[in-house]
């Protein structure tokens, strides 16, 4: 039988064509019921619309998670028009009939795909949405429930054919559509479970399966061949999400590389304009800005010879100032969440640079699992997902760090977990001074550190090495007096690392001779 729309329920995320539909259906004299958001957009286009919460003398509560939950909803949308005690119901209750249902969801997928946190995920399991559409959709002898704006057009054809009423066929060919939509909804969200679970759990049941992408050009090597997979079920976001806007194929050596950028950058995903430089797998400059330039400015002086033909890696979408920095030196890859277009037309003329946009920044402290292969088996173990709070760092010296040395080191040990161990990095004002990675020793490593600053002092012509008056971090505990010596040569004030050496008694009153501070964290970051 067709049914008259007098009223239409609309309520959803993804704004796309609503306001066209809204006016269509107001033009046709059909009443507009909305909630917070859509209302919103439907009124600032200037249309009439009631407020669900005026229909249900109810606000909407608990950070939006309950909206549309109540019987003057789903009464409107089940009640069986044509059953005498449904409408008895009805008129008892003062439930008005919907005819016309607008939903859809909250995007529960792209926030996995995006790298947000377990909070943020949960709060995009949309309830009172799919409640909707499966009580429309079961009603489908009375309603309509349109669940993709791609079908807006149809209704409105549907309605001017049918003088203002909807047919049957028309309404059990949306309810079928809005199963399939939330039955999907549902697996992703079930998926999603068993995928956090298994990161959750160790060891796994079984090692992750992952299909093949792409094979790559070659490996670490010309000689090496390489590919890439992706896992199956949901994945955080990374390098194969990226959106490549120019430059040649990415290399197996660039993915390596790259990621390690976008690992520590993800470490700064919530903070201010951040840059990170990376070579071989390692940091050669990470810095904080104003802006996302003078990011960059900072992070290319702690070491501007490595950082020649590396990966730079921003926390913002590029700018004109920052991309005209950029390449004036040669740069492999550069990776950021977005481009302006006077930014890609600067990229654009340094035609072998890569440029990837990356829809977001994985979460730093998702669990997850790395694997390495080793001659005749294969070693597996969580990633190194766990951060040390800065409420649990203990101080250990006679003298506290100060506020201003207090920050820089706890960005030198953000910095020092990315760096290959034995790694120290010196810190200072939000800018790192020197950085040694991947020696045998951690006296060498501070020497390397320290060496690289003075050698940038010279370089840019400063009175002095950044190093003077910086925090410095070792990524596990300093064996001997020596390493810690030698940055307090190098001009530290200030110390970061995990502790726990049989001689930390030594390392400590060495620290408290030369007036350090230092702060034990309990926790070390060796990476291999
Ligand atoms: O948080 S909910 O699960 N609880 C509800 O009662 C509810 N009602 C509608 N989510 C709910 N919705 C969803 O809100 C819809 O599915 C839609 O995606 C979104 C529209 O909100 P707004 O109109 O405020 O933008």
């Amino acid at each position: 039988k067709p049914v008259p729309v007098r009223r239409a329920l609309l309520s959803v995320s993804d704004k796309t064509g609503l306001v066209d539909l809204g006016k269509a259906l107001a033009a046709r004299n059909v009443e507009l019921v909305s909630t917070g958001g859509t209302a919103k957009a439907l009124r600032d286009a200037g249309l009439e619309v009631k407020d669900v919460s005026y229909l249900t003398g109810f606000p909407e509560m608990m950070d939006g998670r309950v909206k549309t939950l109540h019987p003057k909803v789903h009464g409107g949308l089940l009640a069986v028009r044509d059953n005498p005690e449904h409408a008895a119901a009805m008129e008892e209750h003062a439930i008005g009939a919907i005819d016309v249902v607008v939903v859809n969801l909250y995007p529960f997928q792209q926030t996995v795909a995006k790298g947000a946190s377990r909070e943020e995920i949960i709060e995009n399991i949309d309830i009172g949405g799919p409640s909707m559409v499966r009580s429309a959709a079961k009603n489908h002898a009375f309603v309509s429930i349109l669940t993709d704006p791609a079908d807006y057009p149809a209704l409105i054809t549907e309605l001017d054919a049918g003088e203002g009423a909807t047919g049957y066929d028309f309404r059990k060919m949306l309810a079928a559509k809005a199963y399939a939509a939330t039955a999907a909804y549902d697996a992703a969200i079930s998926q999603w479970f068993a995928y956090a679970d298994q990161q959750l759990t160790f060891p796994p049941r079984r090692a992750m399966a992952a299909k093949l992408v792409s094979t790559l050009r070659y490996g670490e090597n010309p000689h090496q061949q390489a590919a890439l997979y992706l896992p199956e079920g949901p994945h955080t976001v990374g390098l194969p999400q990226a959106e490549q806007l120019q430059g040649k194929e990415l290399s197996y050596n660039n993915y390596n590389d790259a990621n390690a950028a976008l690992e520590l950058l993800a470490e700064f995903r919530d903070g201010p304009p951040t840059v990170v430089i990376v070579k071989h797998a390692n940091p050669c400059g990470v810095a904080v800005g104003e802006t996302l330039d003078e990011a960059w400015d900072k992070a290319l002086a702690c070491d501007s010879v490595s950082a020649f033909g590396g990966i730079v890696c921003c926390n913002r979408p590029l700018d004109a100032a920052t991309a005209e920095k950029i390449t004036k030196i040669f740069t492999e890859v550069v990776v950021a969440p977005g481009a302006d277009d006077a930014a890609k037309a600067i990229f654009a003329k340094k035609k072998n640079l890569r440029l990837l946009i990356v829809p977001g920044l994985p979460d730093p402290r998702r669990r997850g699992q790395t694997v390495t292969v080793i001659a005749g088996g294969i070693l597996q173990q969580e990633r190194d997902y766990a951060h040390v709070d800065p409420k649990d760092l203990k101080v250990v010296t006679k003298r506290e760090p100060t506020d201003q040395e207090l920050k820089d080191c706890l960005f030198a040990w953000t910095v020092a977990r990315h760096v290959k161990s034995n790694a120290i990095v010196y810190v200072k004002d939000g800018q790192t001074a020197g950085i040694g990675a991947g020696q045998m020793n951690r006296r060498d490593s501070a020497r390397i550190a320290a060496a690289k600053a003075a050698e940038a002092a010279e370089t840019h012509g400063w009175a002095q090495p950044m190093t003077v008056g910086s925090a410095v971090a070792s990524d596990a505990f300093f064996p001997f007096a020596d390493g810690l010596l030698s940055a307090a040569e190098a001009g530290a004030t200030a110390v970061i690392q995990p502790g726990g050496s049989i001689r930390d008694e030594e390392v400590i009153a060495a620290a408290d001779e030369k007036g350090l501070a230092m702060v034990f964290t309990g926790m070390r970051h060796f990476r291999h």
